[in-house]
């Protein structure tokens, strides 16, 4: 049985998201905008299916895949560069490649506890966020 993720998440804290935004490109004003920002995330899982919404006052970001599935990201809202990716079971982590102009591209989501934890990763920089059930 692999993790579930089903349910709808609130963001408690938010780690370098400000380094991961520079390395992505995102200019200084969208920044100020973003970083003071309390996402939410609803994730449904069925079987291989995801479906990831992040939501927020300032934009949302929806994002649908199917494991082992290699697929074209738009980034649309975010930093708009599209990308290919792929995500897979690394245990009971999710983890996603994003192969594109930018290296070493990617997340990854676990839980701990009653916590839902993601890593964004984008060239030297690593966001840390965690998310509470809402
Ligand atoms: O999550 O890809 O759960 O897609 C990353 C923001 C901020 C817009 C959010 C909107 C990167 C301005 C999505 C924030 C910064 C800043 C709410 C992270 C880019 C632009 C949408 C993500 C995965 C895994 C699913």
């Amino acid at each position: 049985m692999p993790a579930d993720f089903n349910g709808t998440w609130n963001l408690v804290s938010n780690d370098n998201f400000e380094g991961y935004m520079v390395a992505l490109g995102i200019d200084f004003a969208t920044r100020k905008i973003a970083k003071m920002l309390k996402p939410q995330k609803v994730i449904k899982q069925e079987g291989d299916s995801f479906y990831i919404h992040t939501t927020s006052t300032f934009r949302d970001y929806t994002l649908q895949f199917k494991i082992g599935e290699e697929f074209e990201e738009d980034n649309k809202g975010l930093d708009n560069r599209k990308c290919k990716s792929l995500v897979t079971w690394e245990n009971d982590k999710l983890v996603c490649v994003q192969t594109g102009e930018k290296k070493n591209r990617g997340w990854t989501h676990w839980l701990e506890g009653d916590d839902l934890h993601l890593e964004l990763r984008c060239e030297n920089q690593v966001c840390r966020q965690v998310f509470r059930r809402a």
